[in-house]
């Protein structure tokens, strides 16, 4: 038989040489030896700066306090921080040892960071007192110190970067322990590219949340794709400042903000949450010269009068990425910072993740239109299918976005079908969503084919939430589906089947939510129905759904 043809989207830039045989962390600190006073984070909140040499040589120290505690290369260690120069510390701390940091959100339930620290395999987690009280929680191992252990090795290793008088109970003290660790004792670990570094949870096309497995080989390459070369996509140098207020437990901010402005010798100004009037300070007094932003924060900067009293002058490149971005919210936002040029990002965590980048943003720069993600990264392959067929499609077609190359994940954790569903036996992963690539090679998301709901940015597995609706004894079926929402961009609803003889309110079921998940997971409505669409196979039809709510 005769292969059908396949057209395969690549970028226009050449390709580059990847030094993929690196250790992520030699990789990213390559140039702290030419750069060893140049800033490398900056501490917003304590305005503390610290240079290239004093970051990598803290981060070897972080290493040798995790090797104390018995980490050793192929554990996983959690990390639930804010942003912080302790989460940077620790990340690259482990990626030292050839151990694997899986970062969760410190908001997130007990019940749901134990999920992540369970499937994780995770011992040791590095957090902050304000989250401990999650661990104390039933599911989890008693906390104890891997010293003072007695022989049961079973014991949780808390380590809390509060100053050290405010270490909780039967927790280690960060700040201590990198003080009196010895970088000189550091092993040498022999680490290849196909070893994990980083474990992030994502659900996927389906299903419930699982580990996604970024090796540094792949990470090297979806950094490379982004700042290496001559003409890198995302232009940075030594000199540039990097926003990083996303919170760097997700794939965008650690990759595309942390990963690549280190590799690239520029500076990250950490900032722990989102705070309008700190930020803006920061950007001001610390001359931030790229911003990495989610569409709300475009929202919410569009809409605050207080940017005119800001200096926001430095700012060279806004990069939107993680949802889609609109024409008009650009156009709001570009007459108050009008320098700055606008664009950008498309991803995916187990994509490594960034498959498209908007070209303004490259060092000779070429234009891109209003609401395009930009061009496939260089070193890559993208090509658009019809999801129903799976055959290739060709310019301006929708269908589903895949993409092959160096930077997607492994696999997922554990999970051989999950992976075999997500990356076909030709290599090309499946990304869910719906797009197109136009004349000017520029891609463009349209929809999304896969169960996910993304509210502000954040990930919501319908999966999951249907889950707990169904332990509920007054529900006898459920489905949750996005709902298009201005502030959010969507949110999650649930279609919900009463058991017999239950008169159960709309209240109830979103309280019973309520209190186990985190605030994006919450429903914010419930439809009562006679019953649930499903194909023979017993899946949920969410087309069907959306398109009911669509009609309402
Ligand atoms: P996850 N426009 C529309 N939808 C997007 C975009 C975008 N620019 N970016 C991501 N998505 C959606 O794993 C899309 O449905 O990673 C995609 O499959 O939490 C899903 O979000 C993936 O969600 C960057 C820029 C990383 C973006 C990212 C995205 C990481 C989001 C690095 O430089």
């Amino acid at each position: 038989a005769v292969a059908p043809e396949v057209t395969v989207f690549r970028s226009k830039l050449p390709d580059i040489e990847i030094p993929s045989h690196l250790p992520l962390h030699d990789y990213c600190f390559a140039r702290a030896a030419e750069l060893p006073d140049a800033p490398c984070l900056i501490a917003a909140a304590t305005g503390r700066t610290y240079t290239y040499a004093q970051t990598r040589l803290l981060c070897r120290r972080a290493a040798a306090s995790l090797r104390v505690l018995g980490v050793r290369q192929g554990d996983r260690v959690m990390i639930l921080l804010q942003n912080s120069v302790e989460f940077v510390l620790t990340f690259f701390g482990a990626s030292f040892l050839g151990a694997v940091t899986t970062a969760g959100n410190p908001f997130c339930t007990p019940q749901e960071i134990h999920k992540q620290f369970r499937a994780s395999g995770a011992r040791l987690i590095v957090t902050q007192s304000a989250y401990v009280d999650k661990l104390r929680h039933e599911a989890f191992p008693r906390i104890g110190a891997a010293s003072d252990d007695g022989g049961d090795g079973n014991a949780l290793t808390v380590v809390t970067i509060d100053d050290a008088a405010n270490t909780p109970e039967g927790c280690l003290a960060f700040w201590e322990l990198v003080a009196s660790a010895d970088e000189a004792t550091l092993p040498e670990v022999s680490i290849s590219p196909d070893d994990p570094v980083a474990l992030p949870f994502s659900s996927g096309t389906t299903g419930l949340p699982k580990g996604v497995v970024l090796t540094h080989g792949g990470q090297v390459s979806g950094v490379a794709q982004q700042v290496d070369g001559e003409n890198p996509n995302l232009y940075m140098r030594e000199g540039d400042v990097a926003l990083c207020v996303l919170p760097l437990f997700h794939i965008f901010s650690l990759n595309s903000v942390l990963l690549c402005a280190l590799r690239a010798g520029a500076a990250v100004m950490l900032m722990p949450r989102f705070e309008m009037g700190a930020m803006l300070e920061g950007i001001q007094r610390w001359r931030v010269t790229m911003a990495a932003v989610v569409p709300p924060l475009v929202l919410a900067l569009a809409k605050n009068p207080a940017l005119e009293k800001y200096d926001l002058s430095s700012i060279r490149i806004v990069l939107s990425g993680a949802a889609p971005l609109g024409k008009e919210l650009v156009d709001a936002l570009r007459a108050r910072v009008p320098q700055a040029i606008f664009g950008q990002g498309y991803g995916m965590t187990e994509a490594g993740p960034v498959l498209s980048m908007c070209p303004a943003f490259a060092r000779e720069p070429s234009p891109a239109k209003p609401g395009s993600c930009g061009t496939v990264v260089r070193n890559a392959e993208l090509k658009v299918v019809d999801p129903d067929t799976g055959l290739s499609l060709g310019r301006n077609l929708p269908g589903e976005i895949c993409i092959r190359g160096p930077q997607i994940m492994k696999g997922y954790l554990n999970d051989p079908e999950a992976t075999a569903r997500t990356i076909d036996v030709d290599g090309w992963l499946h990304t869910g969503d719906i797009g197109f690539v136009d004349d000017d090679d520029e891609v463009f998301i349209v929809d999304r084919v896969k169960e996910l709901i993304k509210f502000k940015g954040f990930q919501v597995p319908p999966a999951e939430l249907e889950a707990l609706l169904l332990a509920h004894p007054s529900i006898a079926d459920a489905a949750v589906v996005p709902q298009k929402n201005d502030a959010a961009g969507e949110v999650p609803v649930a279609f919900v089947v009463r058991a017999a003889d239950s008169d159960i309110a709309e209240d109830a079921i979103k309280e019973f939510v309520s209190k186990q998940v985190v605030f994006y997971k919450r429903l914010h409505k419930v439809y009562f129905t006679h019953s649930i669409p499903k194909s023979a196979s017993g899946k949920i039809l969410r087309r069907e759904l959306r398109a009911k709510l669509a009609a309402t």
